[in-house]
């Protein structure tokens, strides 16, 4: 089965002015649809087709770096636009994975700074993440389309710090954007269902 891109979970303009109509036409429309079409052209003459995505992902690393990188980042975009939504953001965490937070990450204020700062620390282009590995969350950054995944973890919340995703709307003040992301977008629902998936 091939790559689709999903349809946005809101409408276009819908996380302005944090994230503007202008940077989902291209971020979602153009960036992630070329993921899609690309990695299914190379996904064709891979092998892995009809795997699931995560799969697909986890197979292709260090082996197949061109699927891998349209794959990779087919995942981590399917899981951004869910991890925000209009009116997000803020210190609403459903209990237990504020608890999670309490214990692993030394609270809600340090694991929102822990989770900026690796995301400004990140060098070019790549993601910063809350994982869970070993049964803990953790804090975490990658480079270009990978993800906590290929590092034996899951994600369950993980910010795009690509130049595309802020540089419409933040120029190059990459920290405000992450903290716009984190004051106003977040969708904290979305991070605890994927912490309860995580967790089983
Ligand atoms: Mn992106």
């Amino acid at each position: 089965m091939p790559f689709t891109l999903p349809d946005l979970p809101y409408a276009h303009d819908a996380l302005a002015p944090y994230m503007s109509r202008e940077t989902l036409e291209y971020h979602h429309d153009k960036h992630h649809k070329a993921y899609v079409d690309n990695g299914n052209k190379l996904l064709a003459e891979s092998g892995l087709d009809g795997k699931p995505l995560e799969e697909i992902v986890k197979a292709a690393h260090g082996k197949n770096p061109g699927l891998f990188n349209n794959a990779g980042q087919h995942y981590n975009h399917i899981h951004f636009w869910k991890w925000m939504k209009p009116g997000g953001g803020g210190d609403k965490i459903p209990g237990k994975l504020k608890a999670a937070i309490d214990k692993d990450l030394g609270g809600v204020e340090k694991m929102k700074a822990d989770f900026a700062a690796a995301g400004v620390g990140q060098f070019g282009s790549g993601w910063c993440w809350i994982e869970v590995k070993g049964g803990k969350l953790a804090i975490s950054k990658t480079p270009n389309g990978e993800s906590p995944l290929v590092n034996g973890a899951s994600p369950i919340l993980g910010c795009d710090v690509w130049e595309h995703s802020y540089y419409i709307d933040y120029r190059n003040r990459r920290p405000d954007y992450l903290k716009a992301f984190l004051d106003h977008l977040v969708n904290w629902d979305h991070v605890a269902e994927m912490y309860e998936a995580a967790s089983k």
